[in-house]
Order: structure tokens, then sequence, then C-alpha cells
């Protein structure tokens, strides 16, 4: 069971892994509520006209963006700007993201992306490793915490995260996001990676600056995740100072009232 509260013990442990598994923070019904959600968003049942869409085309092969639903299919490889769906958003903000959000962000929170990323059954790409930052991301700091959640159950066989702990405390190792195959064999040696097996609805914490990767899924079930990024409101883009939307604080998002996304904020793909 997930405790209520980021304790102190919890904390240093954070510090000084990169990573902390919070455990089940959503209940079975929750859960369950969440995959409909996205299978429903996947399948064009519930739709948002400025959510950005990757989709994996059978028919070509390759990977391609779409701004909204265009094609029912369940495999879609990842889909941004969930913070527009009550759902998601509620359970960004959940109590529990709050209180570590606070601890680890302050008062004022913003979303820099709130993703959901699949891998459907019988994939076979990798993710190479990386750090959750980079000049890529056209932001003028880099956010420190992310909350990814299990919506399947994510095994060394379906292809779960892997990580290196306690990468974070090297700082940020490549300002462009993926690493080199010098900088893996320095940083990433076999030794010290970890396989972060977990089950559907376990919350970890991880450090933006952690290391991480994700194999194939050679299964015939997708693999399915949710992650949320949440940093210093006073976070802007650089090229057009613009802000993102609030979960904690002044002015923030309220799943009773939340409606769409505001098109400037999807023109661009910062993530
Ligand atoms: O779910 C995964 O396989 C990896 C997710 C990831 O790299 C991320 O959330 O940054």
């Amino acid at each position: 069971m997930a405790s209520d509260t980021y304790s102190d013990k919890q904390h240093a442990q954070f510090v000084e892994q990169g990573y902390l598994r919070l455990g089940h923070v959503l209940t079975d019904g929750d859960l369950s509520n969440l995959r409909q959600r996205i299978d429903d968003i996947m399948m064009g049942n519930i739709r948002y006209q400025h959510m950005r869409m990757q989709l994996f085309d059978t028919e070509t092969g390759q990977l391609r963006r779409t701004m909204g639903h265009e094609v029912a299919s369940l495999a879609y490889r990842r889909i941004d700007d969930l913070e527009q769906d009550p759902l998601f958003l509620a359970y960004m903000q959940h109590g529990r993201f709050h209180q570590i959000a606070q601890r680890l962000v302050g008062e004022q929170v913003s979303v820099f992306r709130s993703m959901f990323m699949n891998k459907p059954a019988n994939w076979d790409q990798t993710l190479a490793w990386h750090q959750d930052i980079g000049a890529g991301w056209g932001i003028d700091s880099n956010p420190t915490m992310t909350i990814w959640t299990a919506l399947d159950t994510a095994t060394t066989d379906n292809g779960c995260m892997q990580i290196v702990p306690g990468s974070h405390r090297q700082g940020i190792v490549n300002e462009r996001h993926f690493l080199s195959e010098e900088e893996i064999a320095h940083y990433a040696p076999e030794h010290a990676v970890i396989d972060l097996e977990a089950e559907a609805g376990e919350a970890i914490l991880l450090h933006n600056f952690l290391l991480h990767r994700s194999g194939t899924n050679p299964t015939d079930s997708s693999r399915r995740a949710f992650s949320a990024t949440y940093m210093d409101a006073e976070t802007r883009t650089k090229d057009t100072a613009q802000l993102f939307p609030i979960l904690f604080g002044e002015g923030a998002l309220d799943p009773a009232s939340v409606d769409g996304k505001p098109p400037d904020l999807v023109q661009t793909f910062y993530g």
C-alpha cells in the first residue's frame, strides 16, 4: 500500500537514489477508469482538439504525429496534453503528489508534460538511455520531478524501464537528451543498471536527471504508462516566454471546469 505522507526518510532515499517507489496511489477503480479513458482517447470515443498524439502507422511502419484524433487504433505510441482531461488531471493533482511537489518544487507548480507512453503489443523498438531534460526542450530551467505510473504491469519481459540508481547525482550528462555510446559505457555500465518492474497502478517518483531507458515489448499485450513532469510555475518557453498550465497553487486547473487546452500551448512541441 502507498503511505499517506512523503516522509523525511523517503525524501532522503529519493535524494540518494534518484527514484522512489510510491506504491499503489491509484485505487483499483481509478486505475481501471484511467485505462478505459486512455483507450477511449485512442479509439476516438473521447476527443480533444488540441492534443498531440503520436501514432504508429501499421501501413507505413512509421511513427507520425497528429494534432487531435485521426485514426481509431490502440497502437498510439504517445499522447501528450492529458492535463486537459478531468480524470488524468485529478490524478496528477492527487494529495500525495501535491505534498511531494511542495517539497521538491514549491507552492506554485506547473506541468511541463503529461504524457501517455505506450509499448503496443509486439513493439520492437527500444527507448535509448536519456535524462528527462535537454536543450531541445526549449524551456528556461530543467524540471526535476516526474511521477511515472504503470497502467499495465511492467516487467523485464514487456520492456519495463531500466535505470541507473543514483545517476541523477552526475548532473546533466548530455544537453541533447539522449546519451552517446561513450556516455552509456561510462554512466550506465551493465552492472549498475536495474530493471524497474512495477505492478499496474504503482507510481514511481523519478528525478529528471536519473538515467533511464526501456526495452521492446515482444508480448501480445500492450505495456502502457502515464508520466507527468512537475516544475516551478515560473518556468517559461525560451522562444515565446509562455508559461505552462498550473497544477498546484494560485490559478490551478480544476477537473470540474477544465475545458480543453489553448491552441498557443500546443503549437510547438517542447518535450
Ligand atoms: O515508460 C517508459 O518506457 C519510459 C518512459 C520515459 O522514458 C519517460 O517517461 O521519460
